[in-house]
């Protein structure tokens, strides 16, 4: 018994150790969080992944990181071939029951605009989520390297 505690400690630790934590509220589940905060720019952007274990649709539409001025949701569109970001129509992401919808690089992410904080790699960020319809959830951001993919686990 105290063998297998021990072995979900570990694991809970090594899933903490990659990429922030993970929230839980209303069907829905977020995890994967991170953050590409470090750069010494008033921009930045938080990644995660949602997955709405729940029968009836949902939304993210707000999003507040200490140290950001303002947090929009975006999506990155092309445009031939120039790629641009905007905000998500109405500042809503939806979460269709029963679906994954990632927030990745190159993808729908939370815009920071306004960086006053200082991020560095490795900190973890406390998130505050608002959904539709779960309401609001309370997620970490592991301040990730610019360069490394949005829940990389250190492979390169
Ligand atoms: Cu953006």
């Amino acid at each position: 018994m105290r063998t297998i505690l021990v072995t979900i400690l570990l694991f809970t630790l090594l899933l903490a150790g990659c990429g922030g934590t993970t929230g839980e509220t209303g069907g829905l589940t977020v995890d994967q969080v991170t953050a590409n905060l470090s750069l010494p720019t008033d921009t930045g952007a938080v990644y995660m992944r949602i997955t709405n274990g729940s029968a009836a649709d949902d939304a993210l539409i707000d999003a507040v990181v200490p140290g950001c001025g303002t947090v929009e949701l975006h999506q990155i569109i092309m445009d031939g071939d120039v790629m641009s970001m905007r905000q998500v129509e109405g500042n809503r992401i939806p979460i269709p029951a029963g679906q994954t919808v990632m927030l990745e690089r190159g993808g729908l992410h939370v815009m920071c605009i306004g960086k006053t904080g200082e991020f560095t790699v490795g900190q973890s960020v406390p998130v505050t989520l608002t959904f539709e319809t779960a309401g609001q959830m309370e997620v970490a951001a592991e301040v990730i390297e610019p360069g490394e993919e949005a829940g990389g686990m250190g492979d390169n």
